[in-house]
């Protein structure tokens, strides 16, 4: 079950735990996996946001470097050039929450500068520690994700003795480290990481156990729209995935996660509402003597 937490961004408290949060993909790649790179153009990239807005996503994730397992990274330039535009041309346009997806500070200091709100990086600061003093200066969100290894070799030969043991110590680390470096607690949220570095086995069985990571105290993100795990279950290509991908996404938020990273925006914010709207509990019924203290629900 979810518990209530504060996300604070930007000086803004959010409050997370009654509603769950969509998180929208909009890739800046050209090799795109479902776009075909057919947004890399910023002004139609900016337009596809607004349109993920539109569909009722609470943030929208900007990502420029590919982070499919065996992908080459690209350089901070580069980077910049892809997603910095587009960031700015949404800021423009609506007050929605703008995440960038990167593991370099150059580029996640030029987006926050454009107006982003939130550092999704994937490395959780292990390809560039003054991401640290960033998030700790800059007040913005920052989304700490376990992964192993670094996407070119992640899939090498995955082995855990306990996964579930093994991310949530490791998210634990990475928030204690924040920390020390000054990074208000209620600005860090944390992410296991789906399908980096994980087998079907593993990945399963972090969604189930998502309660252990919310236990962290912080806000759960989980990201499993279209990945291999659906294929892997279902047989399909990723533009096939988008049922198994709802229900992946389903059962993460009963299981305790607070946030979503989708490509596929309406159809999951439709499904979330219902989801969300069964198991809300209306606060005049509950009855208190038998409330358990500390829950949202
Ligand atoms: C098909 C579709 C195959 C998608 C692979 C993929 C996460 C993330 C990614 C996540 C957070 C991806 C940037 C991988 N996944 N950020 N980013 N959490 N916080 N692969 O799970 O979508 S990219």
């Amino acid at each position: 079950m979810r518990t209530e937490t504060v996300f604070q961004v930007k000086g803004t408290r959010h409050c997370l735990g009654a509603r769950t949060w969509v998180m929208g993909v909009l890739n800046v790649t050209p090799d795109s996996f479902f776009d075909g790179g057919r947004y890399f153009d910023s002004f139609r990239a900016a337009e596809h946001g607004l349109r993920l807005a539109a569909e009722g996503a609470d943030i929208i994730d900007i990502g420029g470097e590919s982070s499919r397992p065996g992908s080459d990274p690209i350089s901070a330039e580069e980077e910049i050039r892809r997603v910095v535009p587009v960031v700015s041309s949404m800021r423009a346009q609506t007050r929605i929450l703008i995440s960038v997806d990167t593991t370099k500070y150059e580029t996640a200091r030029a987006a926050l500068d454009a107006g982003a709100d939130i550092i999704n990086d994937i490395s959780s600061f292990g390809m560039d520690p003054r991401l640290l003093t960033l998030a700790a200066e800059s007040g913005a969100g920052f989304i700490l994700m376990h992964m192993r290894g670094v996407p070119k070799t992640m899939q090498a030969s995955p082995r855990y003795g306990d996964v579930r043991a093994e991310v949530r110590a490791f998210l634990a680390e990475k928030l204690e480290i924040a920390a020390a470096y000054g990074i208000a607690a209620e600005c860090l949220a944390v992410d296991p990481g789906i399908g980096f570095g994980k087998r079907l086995e593993d990945n399963c069985a972090l969604i189930r156990n998502l309660a252990s990571i919310a236990e962290l105290g912080r806000p759960v993100v989980v990201g499993v729209s279209r990945k291999s795990m659906i294929g892997k279950i279902l047989d399909v290509p990723p533009e096939e995935r988008l049922e198994g991908s709802i229900a992946a996404a389903i059962v993460s938020l009963t299981r305790g996660a607070h946030i979503l990273r989708v490509h596929d925006v309406q159809s999951t914010c439709r499904a979330v509402r219902v989801a969300d709207a069964i198991l809300a509990e209306p606060a005049d019924r509950a009855i208190p003597e038998t409330r358990e203290a500390g829950h949202a629900r």
